[in-house]
């Protein structure tokens, strides 16, 4: 089978390579030209384990090739990105889906297969992607099949979660569904589930709608238990302890290019009647000033001046820093003419960030945890010697074993900034 799939990115080029190493011929077409030289050259432009050699592979088996121009196929996967629209309800951006769709039709063919992969709004694939294809005159279900068959991978496992994972296959008509399912059982071992292009879309915005709507009520229990003085992180363990309830972790905002964005493409199509999923959005949108507010005031109370920022990604672990609360963080203290802040991240290079702890930690009053990398989970009080205060405000609660330190602060113990802050003043 020729399959050409469009947009190289964090989803589309592992797709293709999979399907590259799964025996078909496969095109990978990018609108950046120095993404497909280096592709064909053998180097992968993103982050991702295994994903070099998986390339590697499929060069060497002749399998894989990128280029510019769409050609003929038997099947065309669509896997651009659909940002918000800049308009007061973030809606759904589809101008890169349609763009795509648009440079397939001159080459499409009775028999061929259309799979949007990208998230787009509820309805969009029968409202707006189904005329489209059927204004060549060619009938849907009939003459040409149209899927909506949404990624689900997490960033860091995507070659073994592509592989694993169920499949929604959301074809516009039963045909449809079946042609989809004939394409994705080249290499997908998990389940493929038979549905219809609308609940397939719906489903995947729920899916990271139903994780920031937690994360939200665990923000905002973190906002009740900082008024009231109780410890939000002792709650969430505590409640977690029954086995119908799973709090989710609060942090210092929600980033990444899906909780962050898929909320509002539901929002922006039922605004009257999607309260909750709008004000959890609001919630976690705002946390990146709470956290700020909370540092701005320790480093009232502790008379600081250095800020040492650990973590700049959206979550830990990964290289990416697309839609992150940390690097939000970072740019509102910075702007601060008051403080001196320095990032650190041993998992980004940018000429900013500070690649050497110890230079980071030199001097500074405050060491201000965003993300949870793994290397922050054996930081020991004995990393902060080189400090002229030994504070840490961590909003991860990943560096467990500074919790004996004086000044060591977390999402559940925020009320005591305000309390010693109190005592101070009394003094
Ligand atoms: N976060 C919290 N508290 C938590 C869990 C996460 O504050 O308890 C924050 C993280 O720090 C991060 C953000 O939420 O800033 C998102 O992280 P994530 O790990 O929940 O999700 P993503 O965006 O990396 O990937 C999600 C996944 N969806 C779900 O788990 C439902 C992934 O499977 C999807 O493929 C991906 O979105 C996507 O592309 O839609």
């Amino acid at each position: 089978m020729k399959i050409v799939v469009m947009g190289l990115g964090y989803i589309g080029l592992p797709t293709a390579i999979m399907f590259a190493n799964h025996k078909q011929d496969v095109l990978g077409i990018d609108v950046n030209e120095n993404v497909i030289k280096e592709l064909n050259t053998g180097k992968i432009h993103i982050e991702e384990p295994g994903l070099q050699a998986e390339l590697d592979r499929a060069l060497t088996n002749k399998t894989f090739r990128a280029g510019l121009v769409v050609e003929p196929a038997d099947a065309f996967i669509v896997s651009v990105p659909t940002p918000n629209n800049d308009d007061a309800l973030k809606s759904c951006d589809l101008g890169y889906v349609q763009s795509a769709v648009s440079n397939i039709l001159p080459v499409l063919e009775k028999g061929n297969t259309i799979i949007i992969e990208s998230t787009i709004a509820p309805r969009s694939t029968e409202d707006h992607i189904l005329p489209l294809v059927e204004s060549t005159g060619l009938i849907v279900g009939k003459d040409v099949f149209l899927v909506h068959c949404p990624e689900r991978v997490l960033p860091g496992q995507i070659i073994h979660e592509l592989i694993y994972n169920n499949r929604i296959i959301g074809g516009v008509t039963p045909a449809c569904t079946q042609a989809g399912k004939k394409i994705y059982s080249v290499f997908v071992q998990g389940e493929l589930i038979e549905s219809a292009a609308s609940t397939a879309e719906m489903s995947k915005l729920m899916e990271n709608t139903y994780r920031d709507v937690n994360i939200a009520l665990a923000n905002e229990l973190v906002h009740i238990s900082a008024e009231l003085g109780i410890n939000a992180l002792d709650v969430i363990s505590m409640a977690n302890k029954h086995p119908r309830v799973n709090l989710h972790q609060p942090g210092p905002g929600v980033g990444g290019h899906c909780l962050a964005v898929d909320p509002y493409f539901i929002a922006a199509k039922a605004p009257a009647q999607s309260h909750l999923i709008q004000r959890a959005r609001h919630i976690n949108s705002t946390m990146p000033n709470f956290i700020v507010e909370n540092t701005v005031a320790l480093m009232d109370k502790i008379q600081g001046r250095k800020i040492a920022v650990f973590g700049l990604t959206y979550k830990g672990d990964i290289d990416d820093i697309r839609e992150s609360p940390a690097l939000e963080i970072y740019h509102e203290l910075d702007a601060m003419s008051q403080f001196d802040v320095v990032a650190y991240d041993p998992h980004v290079n940018a000429p900013f960030i500070e690649q050497d702890m110890a230079t980071a930690t030199a001097d500074a009053d405050l060491v201000l945890v965003l993300v949870d990398h793994s290397e922050f989970r054996a930081l020991t009080s004995a990393d902060f010697n080189n400090m002229r205060t030994k504070a840490i405000l961590d909003t991860k609660n990943v560096a467990t074993e500074c919790k004996d330190m004086e000044n060591y602060y977390d999402l559940g113990t925020l009320s005591k900034i305000k309390e010693r802050q109190a005592v101070s003043i009394i003094a």
